[in-house]
């Protein structure tokens, strides 16, 4: 296991929720002539912690990878795997995790030249998949997803010592205002919000359903909303979301027909590696968070 590393966001350690500086930066690149993003869109990254990219993929893509993801939705060989995560009452899958791995169709998809530039752009190094999953929220009863930072989790959980990796949420189904759209507060991203509580053994297995712990409290959420509003990106499918590893972000429950299905990639930069989770607690299974298999992804080689 890794050396020791400093925990400099310390969270869910004691009874008093903070609200901490961020002492990473946020974009490491630098914007340039031949940068993967406009000099306009770092700077709207950089202030907002997101960007939204309406209509990035074709419908052709798009049309194969709606189809992959209701092929795995069915595929009754991963019912019962650790990483198909269902929704509490309803029993519809919820998440199913690992996609990169178990598919060689969103295997691709994250290889995508395009994303890979832009993800070692905003973390200026080469870059690793620390996630992968399909959100599904199925129509009628999709369950909510409450306000969290990504990091925190991560950080806590998993070991990510800074904040030098992004999510990239492609919209596999219409993102509307009614059935269950990521909300993200702009800014959020810039302050780290130190959470109550203890960290309970396992705690995946009740947080991908329903996540408890490393939530805000009440006040350092209305702080963050108060100064950043609420944005709600919404577009057609095929539609691309950046949003930074810390930005503060959840997602209603959708009781409309009509399904809000992502697929999200996390990149973490290869210096960003995961060490010892610092809540203390083993570390979440590989199908969560990468841990032994971390190799860099070499998008060049699949572009030839
Ligand atoms: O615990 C995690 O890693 C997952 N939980 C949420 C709510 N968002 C990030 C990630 O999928
Ligand atoms: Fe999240």
């Amino acid at each position: 296991m890794s050396e020791r590393v400093e925990d400099l966001y310390p969270s869910r350690l004691g009874g008093t929720p903070r609200i901490l500086d961020r002492v990473d930066p946020v974009v490491y690149g630098k914007p340039g002539s031949n940068a993967p993003l406009s000099a306009e869109d770092t700077a709207f990254y950089e202030r907002n912690g997101y960007l939204f990219i309406p209509e990035f993929f074709s419908s052709k893509d798009i049309a194969a990878y709606s189809a992959e993801m209701q092929a795995l939705r069915r595929d009754r060989s991963l019912a019962d795997k650790p990483w198909t995560i269902t929704e509490r009452g309803s029993g519809d899958i919820r998440s199913i995790f690992r996609v990169h791995d178990i598919s060689p169709v969103f295997g691709q998809l994250c290889r995508d030249p395009r994303l890979v530039a832009i993800a070692e752009y905003l973390l200026d190094d080469q870059v690793y998949i620390h996630q992968s999953r399909v959100n599904y929220k199925p129509g009628f009863r999709g369950r909510e997803f409450y306000w969290h930072s990504d990091f925190e989790t991560w950080h806590v959980e998993d070991g990510m010592p800074r904040m030098r990796a992004l999510s990239m949420s492609i919209t596999l189904s219409e993102n509307l205002e009614t059935n269950g759209p990521l909300m993200i507060v702009p800014g959020s991203h810039k302050r780290f919000v130190s959470c109550v509580g203890r960290t309970p053994r396992d705690h995946y297995k009740s947080s991908l359903i329903k996540q408890e712990y490393g939530i805000p409290d009440d006040d350092s959420l209305m702080t963050l909303i108060n100064d950043g509003g609420i944005d709600v990106p919404k577009g057609p499918p095929g539609s691309l979301l950046l949003f930074d590893c810390n930005v503060m972000h959840g997602s209603n429950s959708n009781i409309t027909p009509f399904p809000r299905s992502n697929v999200f990639f996390v990149f973490n930069s290869l210096k960003n590696r995961v060490v010892r989770p610092f809540s203390g607690m083993p570390p979440r299974p590989e199908f969560i968070a990468a841990r032994q298999s971390i190799a860099p992804i070499d998008a060049r080689s699949l572009a030839a």
